[in-house]
């Protein structure tokens, strides 16, 4: 059938065919009733635009997750399917493989970001919120996105990491190509990589074992490769992940969460009022807003999905954000509730690629949404705020503010 109701003629038989573009202006401007559409179609979707097959539903999207045999990453985790297209940079060791390779490059990375090494930055992560808070409380009007949910993550992950301070301004635009580039071949990725050879530049060099501190996640992954872990050439494309994905991620789910404490203040008010509840604050906006919103699988084999079949060597849209506001898997999807049982979202995947570095978002966002519910009494969005758009990445360019101190 066809949006329309009608029976698709061409394309894969018996699964509803959809003519939205999940990756136009106008569907990042307002995703949530495109997201119902897609999944009131039906489990499964084909997405006439992009030629690729799409699941919304919390449930399909969870069993292509925990699936990855059948759905695979080593084919890119974008449209573009690396067994037929050249990818954009050297494939990523870990988001853009499969077992057994990945299981290698994902146990090194899940050690360098493990609970022990939380415990120790945590100290510093949480002063580091501490400073911030005391800057944008003299300022008392400023720029959530620029001057929060941006300048926190910007100082300390770098540091983190153990990269020198030049060339640190090519992070946050180094990222924006990696999400942009996951997306389809429209002028938002085509822009974002005719552009990139600067911040690919800069990336390489930092990811060099010469170019990183003692004792930052990067020396630790070089150690790696000397406990055999890992090949030495191996080590800097590791590096190289945590550059692509453990900064502009951070900034916007701390934007998401700021967004969403500030828009509905009956929830501010609840953190202030029981500050442990911020780590689930924090939780609850990464599910409310789904910073990242979409991932590709490829099918490595003809597979049948809640009904449909599937050919080998299809593409596979999982709508994270609509899994994640599913009726049929949540009370009240379209409420932001800070004591919401958030445990099974998909905001940081599923499986055995659910997201490495979760440990440091949730540690960034918990230590920030302490500092700032325990000395704010108010946060009033005083001014229009403005999308940033990405194929991969929602979130704000510019959330302007204004705080009264508690
Ligand atoms: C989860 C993610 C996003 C972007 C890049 C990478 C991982 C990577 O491994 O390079």
């Amino acid at each position: 059938m066809t949006a329309s109701g009608t029976p698709a003629s061409t394309g894969p038989a018996s699964v509803p065919h959809l003519d939205v573009d999940p990756f136009d202006m106008a569907f990042f401007a307002d995703p949530y009733p495109t997201h119902q559409r897609l999944r009131e179609a039906g489990p499964v979707v084909y997405l006439d635009r992009w030629n690729v097959y799409g699941v919304a539903r919390y449930a399909e999207v969870h069993a292509v997750l925990n699936d990855p045999a059948t759905f695979c990453s080593s084919r890119g985790v974008g449209l573009s399917d690396f067994k037929k297209e050249t990818p954009w940079r050297p494939p990523s060791l870990i988001l853009e493989a499969d077992p057994p390779a990945h299981t290698r490059t994902r146990a090194v990375l899940s050690k360098v970001l493990s609970p022990t090494v939380m415990k120790q930055v945590r100290d510093r992560f949480a002063a580091a919120a501490e400073e911030r808070v005391d800057a944008l409380l003299d300022q008392r009007s400023f720029d959530a996105i620029t001057d929060l949910a941006e300048a926190y993550p910007l100082s300390i992950f770098p540091d983190a990491l153990g990269l020198k301070p030049e060339g640190r301004e090519h992070l946050i635009p180094y990222a924006s190509v990696v999400f942009n580039a996951f997306g389809p071949p429209n002028e938002l990725r085509q822009q974002a990589i005719a552009r990139s050879s600067p911040h690919q530049a800069y990336v390489a060099e930092q990811c060099q074992r010469d170019n990183l501190a003692p004792g930052g996640f990067g020396a630790c992954i070089h150690a790696q490769a000397d406990a055999g872990a890992i090949t030495a050439t191996e080590a800097p494309l590791l590096v190289r992940s945590l550059l692509s994905a453990g900064l502009d991620t951070t900034v916007n789910g701390i934007g998401a969460a700021v967004y969403c404490l500030a828009r509905f203040p009956e929830q501010w008010q609840r953190l202030r009022d029981d500050l442990t509840l911020a780590r689930n604050a924090f939780e609850e906006a990464v599910r409310f807003e789904s910073p990242v919103q979409t991932f590709f699988r490829t099918t490595t084999r003809e597979v049948e999905l809640s009904g449909a079949t599937i050919g080998e060597g299809e593409k596979v849209l999982m709508f994270l954000a609509a899994a994640n506001r599913d009726p049929r898997r949540w009370d009240q999807p379209d409420s932001y509730d800070i004591t919401r049982r958030t445990s099974g979202h998909v905001g940081f995947g599923s499986g055995i690629h659910m997201c490495v570095g979760q440990l440091v978002a949730r540690l960034e966002g918990e230590v920030m949404l302490t500092a700032l519910a325990r000395r704010i009494a108010r946060i009033e969005i005083t001014g229009e705020p403005k999308r940033r758009f990405n194929n991969t990445l929602r979130g704000l360019d510019s959330l302007p503010v204004t705080i009264t101190p508690a």
